[in-house]
């Protein structure tokens, strides 16, 4: 008997037409107008189109002379990596808020679990739309968004109602959801195989899910039985983040020892306020905070402290950062200080006092500040964290 496995939620996020419209961003007067991105010069190809220039036919990878034919009328554009680029780095900083679980995939899309946040959230759906908004709100740009227990139906979900499109596929509607598509869908599957099906009367995932396996082994060879996976709806692949992150921290060396325990306290509280951001950003929290101090001499000391709620708070981290400082003499003079936060977890698992809570909009508003002029433009003051 095959174990019970968890739900898992897995969402996959692509931007709609993303460099041209990028170009629609920059550019109002292309707005609702086909505009084709790519290389302009002889041989160059279309890297894509706005959905306006799609309907002629038109569609990346295409040469740029074949679109000229199609869509003369159409507005040109040389593609702006830079600028593209720009634009990725928002959206994934957005991806990480929603999760710490993100597999970028490339420029414009990626995977995030949201596995575990039920407890957080309650209805994990509702993040589907919460992302597109915030990814409208901060960029401009549209999303479109799949919903579904992993990764296979989570792509494919995301594509069924381009552009500005939000789909979500239960576990228990999986198979009647895919049963109607054409097995061209299912992703690794090549033109032949999907022809040699064909000629089977195969056609439909459905239908591919239904034959006999050993009916499919001759024609798709080793992959007969991933493929058969997915015509089931089936996919155990994880998401795999770009970097495990496993500790978020923030060390300085001073040019000058320091000396004195409050002098000391005042580096560290200004060092809480930089991983207090970081881990707001990150969209984590963390169970241990560890104070590390190396001494003019090279003694290296740690003390760390594991809360059971876990922590994202600059007033927070700096509460046990005293505690910690407090089992330490401070009668060397100091060549670093350090604080990190390990143990991390997806924000949002504390609950939150009324005090708290000031404390958490407060240090909101000062992130918005941060978001938008940059790590340095403030600091609290120092005397009552
Ligand atoms: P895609 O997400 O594949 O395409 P898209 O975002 O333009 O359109 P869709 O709404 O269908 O998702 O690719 C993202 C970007 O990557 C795309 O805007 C341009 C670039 N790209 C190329 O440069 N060459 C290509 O062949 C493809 C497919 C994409
Ligand atoms: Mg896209």
């Amino acid at each position: 008997e095959a174990k019970m496995a968890r739900q898992r939620y897995i969402m996959h996020v692509d931007m709609d037409a993303f460099f041209a419209s990028v170009e629609q961003l920059d550019h109002p007067e292309y707005r609702g107008k086909p505009v084709i991105v790519g290389g302009l010069s002889g041989r160059g190809v279309v890297s894509t189109c706005s959905y306006e220039a799609r309907k002629f036919g038109v569609h990346s990878a295409m040469p740029m002379a074949t679109a000229r034919r199609l869509c003369p009328q159409a507005i040109y554009v040389q593609g702006r990596y830079g600028r593209y680029t720009e634009i990725s780095r928002e959206i994934r900083q957005i991806f990480q808020e929603f999760s710490p679980v993100v597999e970028p995939l490339s420029i414009d899309e990626a995977f995030l679990d949201l596995t575990g946040m039920e407890a957080l959230v309650g209805d994990v759906y509702a993040l589907g739309p919460k992302i597109k908004e915030t990814i409208r709100q901060r960029t401009g740009l549209t999303a479109s968004v799949g919903m579904a227990p992993n990764k296979f139906l989570a792509k494919l979900a995301s594509d069924l109602r381009k552009p500005d499109g939000l789909v979500i596929i239960r576990p228990e509607e999986a198979a009647a959801f895919i049963a109607p598509l054409p097995v061209g869908r299912i992703f690794g599957l090549g033109q032949r195989s999907v022809g040699a099906l064909g000629k089977m009367g195969i056609r439909t995932i459905g239908q591919l899910a239904a034959c006999d396996p050993r009916l499919l082994k001759p024609l798709l060879g080793k992959q007969a039985e991933e493929i058969r996976d997915r015509a089931r709806g089936l996919d155990n692949r994880p998401v795999v983040p770009d970097e495990q992150r496993k500790s978020l921290g923030k060390e300085n060396t001073f040019p000058v020892d320091l000396t004195g325990r409050e002098t000391c306290l005042g580096v560290l509280w200004d060092l809480c306020q930089q991983v207090g951001w970081r881990l707001r950003s990150a969209g984590l929290s963390g169970c241990t905070v560890t104070l590390k101090v190396k001494t003019a001499s090279f003694q290296l000391l740690t003390r760390s402290r594991t809360v059971e709620e876990p922590l994202a708070q600059d007033e927070e981290l700096m509460e046990q950062i005293r505690v910690l400082a407090g089992q330490l003499p401070w009668t060397w003079p100091v060549r670093l200080l350090g604080v990190s936060v390990s143990h991390l977890v997806p924000a949002g698992a504390q609950s939150l006092a009324v005090e708290d809570q000031r404390q958490q909009d407060r240090n909101r508003a000062l992130d918005a500040l941060k978001q938008r002029f940059g790590e340095n433009i403030i600091r609290k003051g120092w005397g009552k964290p």
